[in-house]
């Protein structure tokens, strides 16, 4: 039991500044009292996620969403609140020179301003001491024909190679990819083989970073991260939920044994090491519920999960596999999912001198009421603010 609890002890999930923010859907923002109005106040907000869960002791930022004069400065109060600030997230994707793309569109003066941003990024990083600089793109196309796919890959390269030489020694490039949204017909890094193909070029520092929201509806993404482990490339998670596209739910809500599966693909690649460089975030947009709880629940859901994985007999797993015991090693990988470790989970956060149960303890702080009545005036930070 304490190889269970010595890696749920040691787990650390980060925490996406944009989920204490206003999001919604392209049919309507629904804004919710008390919501911060700067990164401060983000990061404030992030701070009571890991004060009652003790997990969640980094948040990363979105460049220009979280943009300030004083990155140290936001580092310090961040230090102050009990967190630290991690990955930073750069955004391509909302300027209207990038309609049809940023590094990979047709002018070369976009894509230079595209590629200025990313190497901005890398220069906020050596002043918030990130060491991960995650890169989503966008860019696409709709209409068969609208533009030279294998150029577009040219440009993407050429790209990713000037920002990766701009990296210090301990940073790392997170490379993301999607399968469509906002382009339709083709995406540029569209999937797992496309970003692992990009960052295996680029070298050792630069990585995949898999947002399980990403895929096709059906995928095996568990595979993926098994294969990607094996090749040294599994960088990060972006963890959410989806029951059709990029719903960006709580992770855990649509499908807790997918995640589950997830982790245990995880633990077997030597994942949940204590020395463990894969980061485990969170990217979630809390549209109708409340956002702090949210993240909490989240953070709640891949402990569980996590915990879950643990539990698998892996002695047991695999002497069933050997013996080709096809329905009990099954049996053994659904006795650890079929476990309740709500009540190990509970214990763990007692013995922590965390209450045993955070949403309740953040419930009664009082701390929901407070930011309703301290945050008036202002501009509510939003999905795109
Ligand atoms: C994208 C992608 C990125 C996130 C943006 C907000 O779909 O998941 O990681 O930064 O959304
Ligand atoms: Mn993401």
């Amino acid at each position: 039991m304490s190889r269970v609890t010595d890696v749920l002890n040691s787990q650390h999930i980060e925490l996406p500044s944009w989920a204490f923010a206003n999001s919604g859907t392209r049919f309507k923002v629904f804004p919710q009292a008390g919501v911060p109005r700067d990164p401060y106040e983000k990061v404030a907000d992030a701070a009571q996620v890991h004060k009652y869960t003790g997990a969640a002791p980094t948040v990363a930022l979105h460049i220009p969403w979280d943009k300030t004069d004083d990155y140290a400065d936001l580092a310090r109060y961040a230090e102050d609140q009990g967190v630290t600030l991690g990955t930073i997230n750069s955004n391509v994707f909302q300027d209207n020179d990038y309609m049809l793309g940023s590094v990979t569109n047709p002018s070369a003066a976009i894509r230079r301003k595209a590629t200025d941003h990313l190497l901005e990024c890398v220069d906020i990083m050596d002043r918030t001491g990130s060491r991960d600089l995650k890169l989503w793109f966008s860019d696409g196309i709709n209409y068969p024909g609208q533009d030279d796919l294998r150029a577009r890959q040219d440009r993407l390269a050429e790209a990713l190679a000037e920002v990766y030489a701009r990296l210090g020694d301990h940073q790392r490039m997170l490379l993301e990819y999607k399968l469509f949204e906002p382009a339709f017909y083709a995406t540029d890094v569209p999937d797992w083989g496309t970003a692992y193909a990009h960052t295996l070029t680029l070298g050792e520092r630069a990585v995949v970073c898999v947002d399980t929201g990403h895929h096709a509806p059906g995928t095996n993404i568990e595979m993926i991260v098994a294969v990607l482990l094996r090749a040294g490339k599994l960088g990060a998670f972006d963890f959410n939920s989806r029951f059709y596209a990029d719903d960006d739910l709580m992770v855990g809500a649509a499908d807790p044994f997918q995640l589950f599966r997830i982790l245990f693909e995880v633990l077997r690649g030597g994942g949940l090491a204590p020395d463990t460089e894969i980061a485990f975030m969170l990217d979630q947009c809390h549209n109708i519920e409340p956002k702090i709880p949210g993240q909490i629940r989240s953070v709640m859901n891949v402990q569980e999960a996590t915990a879950k994985a643990l539990l698998v007999d892996r002695d047991a797993l695999a002497a069933a596999q050997e013996d080709g015991d096809v329905l009990g090693a099954n049996a053994v990988f659904m006795d650890a999912y079929n476990t309740d470790v709500r009540p190990l989970l509970a214990e763990l956060r007692e013995a922590n001198g965390l209450d045993p149960d955070p949403m309740a303890a953040y419930r009664r702080s009082g701390y929901a009421e407070q930011i309703v009545k301290d945050r008036v005036g202002g501009t509510q930070a939003g999905w795109g603010a």
